[in-house]
C-alpha cells in the first residue's frame, strides 16, 4: 500500500498478500458460481487481501481482479512476487514492483460512445460511468452482449465490494458525480482500511 489518501494516509507504507483466487460470476445479480445461464455467463477471477501469504504457482493465474476494504481510489499499490522459501524481510527477494494507481471515486470508464466504453479518464460523469454501472446492474450490452463496464469496476458498494452490482452501486457512482468525497459513510458505516490483519 504505497500513497494511501487521506482519511487513511497512516496505512502508506503498509503491506497486503493477495488470497486465494476464486471464480466468481460476471452477472451483476450473482456473486459466486454456480452462475446464471443468461448474459453475461463469463466468469472471473477474484481475490481479497489477508496478512499472511497464500504461497501457490501464480504463473498459472491469468487476469485476477482484486478486491477488499484496503484497496481504496485515488491510491498507489506496488505489486510485487515472492518465492514462499525466501525470507521475507528481504526486499532484493522480491520481483520488480508492478505499480497500480486506482481511480478517483465513481470513475467507471471513459466514455460509452463507442464500446468497450474505455478505461477511467479521471472525471465522473453520467453519460459514461453513471450510464455504464445502471447498464451493468441490467446485466445490459449492446447489441449482442458486451459489457460497458466490468463487475470488478462497477462494484463500488461496499467496504468490502460484494460482488454485486445493484442499486446501491449506481447511487455511490451518482453521489461521486455530485461530488461527495470517498468514504461515501461515516467510519460507523463505512470503517475504510484495516491493514490486512
Ligand atoms: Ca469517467
Ligand atoms: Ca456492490
Amino acid at each position: 500500500m504505497t500513497t494511501i489518501p487521506p482519511p487513511y494516509s497512516g496505512f502508506s507504507g503498509t503491506r497486503c498478500w493477495v488470497g486465494e483466487p476464486a471464480a466468481y460470476c460476471e452477472n451483476a445479480g450473482k456473486p459466486t458460481p454456480p452462475c446464471p445461464t443468461a448474459q453475461p455467463t463469463t466468469e472471473f477471477l477474484g481475490a481479497g487481501l489477508q496478512g499472511t501469504p497464500h504461497c501457490m504457482d501464480w504463473s498459472t493465474v491469468g487476469v485476477l481482479h482484486v478486491s477488499d476494504d484496503d484497496i481504496v481510489p485515488n491510491a498507489v499499490y506496488d505489486v510485487q512476487a515472492i518465492d514462499c522459501e525466501c525470507d521475507f524481510g528481504d526486499e532484493t527477494n522480491y520481483s520488480a514492483p508492478l505499480t497500480i494507481t486506482t481511480s478517483r471515486w465513481g470513475d467507471l470508464v471513459r466514455n460509452c460512445a463507442v464500446y468497450p466504453c474505455g478505461p477511467p479518464d479521471g472525471t465522473v460523469g453520467i453519460p459514461g460511468d453513471v450510464t455504464a454501472v445502471l447498464d451493468k446492474f441490467k446485466n445490459l450490452g449492446p447489441p449482442a452482449y458486451n459489457p460497458a463496464v466490468i463487475k470488478s469496476r462497477a462494484d463500488l458498494d461496499w467496504n468490502i465490494p460484494n460482488r454485486r452490482v445493484d442499486i446501491s452501486d449506481v447511487t455511490f457512482c451518482l453521489d461521486a458525480f455530485r461530488g461527495f468525497p470517498y468514504p461515501p459513510l461515516p467510519p460507523a458505516e463505512w470503517p475504510g482500511p484495516n491493514g490486512c490483519p
